[in-house]
């Protein structure tokens, strides 16, 4: 079985970022993980890319041949890979049983105007067979006000309608708002629990924007996005309890025959021995 998982999210919400500590993280699990970069403007890696799509098409030389703007330049940069996809087929072709780790680029556009990656969610599912899922990151900051912090979630369910894929809320860069003695404080748990009563808190706003409001929150009660995951990058038990997540979400492991480590009992049955460590995972 093959699994890829689409790290998404708004422009600089960390997505690179947390892309190097899943990466990091599962080399110190001794698992075997590849990263894909799709975003044609990215400048460096830490890890570098199993498949690159600036190997197909930079953003440079559409922006010097074309004379594109940076924006125009990234719509057709994707548009060439949509044109492209047996590039990304043959690119994918050498990785049987594995785990891809896909840095997306964050223009909300790729999401809604050009469907590019609710194409590439489907092309990696149905004609590649991968189990395929998505995290979507919001920047702490988003947690300041009230209703930026809507607008944020609204973001995250639109991009899960459009990929149709299993999607974890994730809130990067939780370190900015932790207190001195390293807790959250103040509302930030009633964010992270998606609390929409904290719309109703919007007090002397006009009545019709409160409709507005109680429109919002059942909305966002029928798409049962119920929480975010908090991620600080410098912690690594925050991006192993997020990595867990995603492989629940991928039943990652779960076809696998378990590898037997060297210090377990032989006569273990293999169901057992797979249970245990699938548990295991889950308590670190
Ligand atoms: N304090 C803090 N800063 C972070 C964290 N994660 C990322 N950053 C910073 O946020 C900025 C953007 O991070 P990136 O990982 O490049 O974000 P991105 O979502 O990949 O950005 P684009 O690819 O441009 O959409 C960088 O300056 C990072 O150093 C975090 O957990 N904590
Ligand atoms: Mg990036």
């Amino acid at each position: 079985m093959r699994y890829a998982v689409l790290i998404t999210g708004p422009a600089g919400a960390g997505k690179s970022t947390f892309c190097t500590s899943l990466i990091t993280h599962a080399q110190t699990l001794g698992r075997t993980v590849h990263l894909v970069n799709l975003d044609p403007a990215a400048e460096r890696f830490d890890y570098d890319p199993a498949v690159d799509i600036r190997d197909l098409i930079s953003l440079e030389d559409v922006m010097d041949e074309l004379e594109f703007g940076p924006n125009g330049g990234l719509v057709y940069c994707f548009e060439y890979l949509l044109n492209n996809l047996d590039w990304l087929d043959d690119e994918l072709g050498p990785y049987e049983d594995d785990y891809l780790i896909i840095d997306c680029p964050g223009q909300i556009e790729l999401y809604t105007h050009i469907p590019l990656l609710p194409r590439l969610a489907n092309h990696l599912s149905v004609q590649l067979n991968f189990r395929v899922s998505a995290c979507y990151l919001l920047d702490s900051q988003f947690m300041q006000d009230k209703s930026k912090f809507f607008a944020g979630v609204m973001s995250a369910m639109s991009c899960m309608l459009a990929l149709g894929v299993s999607m974890l809320c994730v809130m990067s860069k939780m370190d900015l708002v932790k207190d001195k003695k390293g807790r959250f404080g103040g509302q930030v748990g009633r964010f992270l629990e998606n609390d929409v009563s904290l719309m109703d808190e919007n007090k002397g706003v006009h009545e019709r924007y409160q409709r507005l409001n109680k429109a919002v929150v059942s909305l966002i009660e029928d798409q049962n996005i119920v929480s975010f995951l908090p991620l600080d990058v410098s912690d690594e038990d925050s991006v192993n309890t997020i990595m867990s997540h995603i492989d629940n979400m991928m039943q990652y492991g779960e076809d696998e025959e378990p590898r037997m480590p060297k210090d377990m009992d032989e006569g273990e049955s293999k169901p057992t021995l797979l249970r245990r460590l699938t548990r295991r995972r889950f308590r670190r």
